[in-house]
């Protein structure tokens, strides 16, 4: 028990990895990191100190997914909707790809981790867009796992602008009417070259999608938990995607 305890501190050891890669693991996992203002204010700190907090959580989480085997990782870390937040909170949020930059990306870097980005990047402001396309291009050269941030992404106006380019491409005769398939859109998404999610978790209790990669999660299973995101840790991971694997034990393969 008390093993069981140090454990959670420290991550997963070898015996939970084992016992987790006897059965698939899912290649990509789609996070709704929320209740990081929430952790903030119960602490009586402002609710930008739960960002913060929240951000330097995602290097142990992305660590060990990619130990256990996981190929992709997607987080919400922007949601077009958070431009209506306090104009404080929001300026806070766009210096945080500047602060990754310095302070995690040479950890991102040791573990091999590529940086990638879906969302509407050019409506940023320069500083973020800056230390966006710095992280992508300085993990370009990895091999390692996929961390694929969704910032500033709303997925019904990303399936929008996909049926926009469609109409587009068929006036040019890029393509043909007929060609549209359940495919060509995936192709037209912000996420191409992506696999679509196997696994969607959303911490803090909230149990929505919030515009959230719509058409990506239409096979994918859902796991909740109340645990707040800076609460969050490999143990954590490790529950999900044994509840993951449990799932596909019952369902799969019928
Ligand atoms: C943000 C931290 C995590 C908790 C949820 C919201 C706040 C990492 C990034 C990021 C994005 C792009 C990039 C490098 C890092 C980030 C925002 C908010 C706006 F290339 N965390 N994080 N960006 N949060």
């Amino acid at each position: 028990m008390l093993n069981k305890l140090i454990k959670k501190r420290k991550g997963l050891d070898e015996a939970d990895e084992a016992s987790l890669l006897e059965e698939k693991v899912p290649d990509h996992i789609a996070i709704i990191m929320d209740g990081n203002g929430r952790w903030a204010k119960q602490r009586g700190m402002p609710r930008v100190a739960g960002h913060r907090e929240g951000m330097s959580v995602i290097r142990s989480i992305v660590q060990a997914g990619s130990r256990l085997g996981v190929k992709t990782m997607t987080l919400y870390a922007f949601s077009t909707e958070n431009w209506k937040r306090p104009r404080t909170e929001v300026d806070f949020l766009m210096r945080l790809p500047e602060r990754f930059l310095s302070v995690e990306l040479p950890k991102m870097m040791e573990d091999n981790v590529i940086v990638r980005i879906t969302g509407d990047v050019h409506k940023l402001p320069q500083y973020t867009q800056d230390a966006v396309h710095r992280a992508v291009h300085e993990t370009s050269g990895n091999t390692g796992m996929i961390l694929n941030f969704a910032l500033n992404y709303g997925s019904r106006s990303e399936i929008l602008d996909a049926f926009h380019a469609m109409y587009e491409d068929v006036e040019a005769g890029v393509i043909a009417k007929e060609d549209v398939s359940e495919a060509l859109v995936s192709d037209y998404l912000m996420t191409n070259g992506l696999r679509e999610p196997d696994l969607l978790i959303r911490t803090s209790g909230e149990k929505r999608l919030s515009n959230f990669m719509l058409w990506q999660l239409a096979y994918s299973e859902f796991w909740f938990t109340d645990v707040l995101w800076p609460d969050f840790t490999p143990e954590h991971l490790k529950e999900a995607i044994e509840a993951y694997q449990q799932r596909q034990r019952r369902y799969g393969g019928v």
